[in-house]
């Protein structure tokens, strides 16, 4: 029997700039190499209504309209991924959001240079992830699956 603390997941969408750049590989690489359990994943095409939602705290800025645009110019890839305190953990993955000047190490830091190509989303907050997961997921996919690697990744305690 898993601890719930485990099962906590967060939602990251490869962006239309990491497609074009072909670096879908090195990003899940990043995740998957990390010991996060992957369990959901798909391509999909945006469109205003999800992207309106989804960036809702943005809608009134100035670059809300080249951001949507950005975001529909390809279809990106949206992963679900789980783990123990996994929000704050794959945020920490990614970088900051001025990518130039994100940690070296980090995923925006060692692979864009910009504000808004930025070629990962991950969800901020607890809360937040767990209705972007649902956004961009429906119930039935969404994996229930055993992880052999868990008994290496994590302390007994902590699974
Ligand atoms: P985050 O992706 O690091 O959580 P947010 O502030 O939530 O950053 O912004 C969402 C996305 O909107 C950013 O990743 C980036 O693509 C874009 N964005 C944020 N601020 C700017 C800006 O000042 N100019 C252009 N695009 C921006
Ligand atoms: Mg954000």
């Amino acid at each position: 029997m898993e601890f719930d603390g485990v099962k906590e997941k967060t939602l990251v969408l490869v962006k239309p700039d990491a497609i074009q750049r072909g670096l879908i590989g090195e990003i899940v690489g990043r995740f998957e190499k990390k010991g996060l359990k992957l369990v959901g994943i798909k391509m999909m095409a945006l469109d205003d209504e999800i992207l309106t939602k989804h960036y809702s705290h943005l809608t009134d800025k100035p670059f809300f309209p080249s951001l949507a645009n950005f975001m529909k110019s390809s279809p990106v890839i949206a992963m679900a991924w789980e783990g123990l305190e996994v929000v704050n953990a794959v945020r920490l993955l990614c970088g900051i959001t001025k990518a130039r000047t994100a940690e070296a190490g980090s995923i925006r830091g060692d692979l864009a240079m910009s504000v808004s190509c930025n070629v990962v989303h991950a969800s901020d907050t607890v809360e937040n992830a767990q209705n972007e997961v649902k956004r961009f997921f429906d119930e039935e996919e969404l994996h229930n699956y055993n992880k052999s690697e868990y008994e290496h990744v994590y302390a007994e305690d902590e699974r």
